[in-house]
């Protein structure tokens, strides 16, 4: 029993997660259908117990589909999101694609569920929601309760940003590359036009005109949304490091009401899917290495902002798995509010 489900980008990193998610919370199903490129039909996945074949994703691949969990790139969300919205699916979109569409609600369950209020499986109408930017939803997830507390006024982020953003190549890419240069040999550049083992650089999503990146401007633009307050001020600096899998950023918040750090560290301990680890003594914070396969998002480093008067602005670090929270898992528990 339970809803009929499609999973779009199959075999992709995000994909893949997919499938360890909903295994993971044992998510109901009564049907499952993978779908990917034609390159990719016809491989077998097993999940659970079973095998199955990967189906070629064409417009008919809906029907009877109760939630299709999409990660194959934008264009692909384009043009078969609204099929599947069109055939009664609600499609839980993983791309840029609908994120600033008025009407479509972009969600972190533990942050806005409200905005998806009214959209149920069985409603004739298919629906489309959209997941947030990884970046937007880790920082998100450790700045929203202290929003709620004291509303953030201005949030100032600069990220560190894994491999798997970029996708699965990119990730075998930085594992080739250290290899390569450890043994003396040029770094294979097929990703990324310049070495990413031992360095860093700027985000590889376009620059525009403005001087930020996309991936800048998508963390200012949809806090905006997710928060329902087009006035909050959102500045962002985003790089990627040679780090496979978690994001970490660097979150600078100023306050409307005042904020202390006790209070703030005591908000985030009990916020859901937040783990604090902050211990000044031993120097122990969060890294992109122990939230990596985990759920929750960590954060530390939490300090008063000395530049800021009457503790109106704090300081803390936030790491959390790019593709489970920052992608595949948000989806699912976007799904898991439909049941
Ligand atoms: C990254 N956030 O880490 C990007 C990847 O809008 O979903 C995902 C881009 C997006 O590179």
């Amino acid at each position: 029993s339970g809803p009929s489900i499609a999973v779009v980008g199959v075999t992709g990193a995000v994909g893949q997660e997919f499938l360890s998610v909903l295994s993971d919370r044992d998510f109901p199903y009564r049907s499952l259908k993978l779908l990917a490129s034609k390159r990719s039909a016809r491989k077998s996945i097993s999940f659970q117990d079973r095998t199955f074949t990967v189906q070629e994703l064409t417009a008919d691949s809906f029907d009877d589909v109760d939630i299709a969990l999409f990660s194959a790139g934008g264009s692909i969300s384009k043009q078969f999101g609204p099929i599947a919205a069109d055939k009664g699916a609600i499609v839980v979109d993983n791309s840029s694609a609908f994120r600033m569409v008025d009407g479509v609600p972009l969600v972190i369950p533990e942050v806005n569920p409200e905005a998806m209020a009214g959209i149920k499986i069985g409603n004739k109408k298919g629906a489309l929601i959209a997941n947030p930017n990884c970046s937007t939803i880790i920082c998100l997830m450790a700045a929203t309760p202290l929003h709620r507390h004291a509303k953030v006024t201005r949030m100032v982020v600069s990220t560190y940003q894994a491999a798997s953003g970029a996708g699965a190549a990119a990730m075998h890419e930085l594992e080739l590359q250290t290899r390569e240069v450890l043994e003396g040999k040029p770094p294979t550049c097929d990703i990324f036009k310049q070495q990413y083992a031992f360095n860093l650089f700027s985000h590889n999503a376009p620059v525009l005109e403005n001087g930020y990146n996309e991936e800048e401007m998508k963390m200012l633009k949809e806090t905006r949304k997710i928060w329902n307050d087009m006035n909050v001020k959102v500045t962002a600096t985003c790089i990627r490091v040679p780090v496979m899998r978690a994001h970490a950023e660097s979150v600078n918040l100023q306050f409307e009401k005042p904020l202390d750090e006790d209070t703030a560290r005591e908000i985030l301990k009990t916020a859901p899917g937040v783990v604090v680890i902050d211990d000044r003594t031993s120097n122990r914070f969060p890294t992109p290495l122990e939230v990596s396969n985990k759920d929750e998002v960590a954060v530390g480093r939490i300090r008063q902002d000395v530049s800021q008067e009457g503790n109106h602005g704090l300081d803390m670090f936030v790491c959390g798995d790019q593709v489970r929270k920052g992608a595949a898992l948000n989806a699912v528990q976007i799904a898991e509010l439909l049941l």
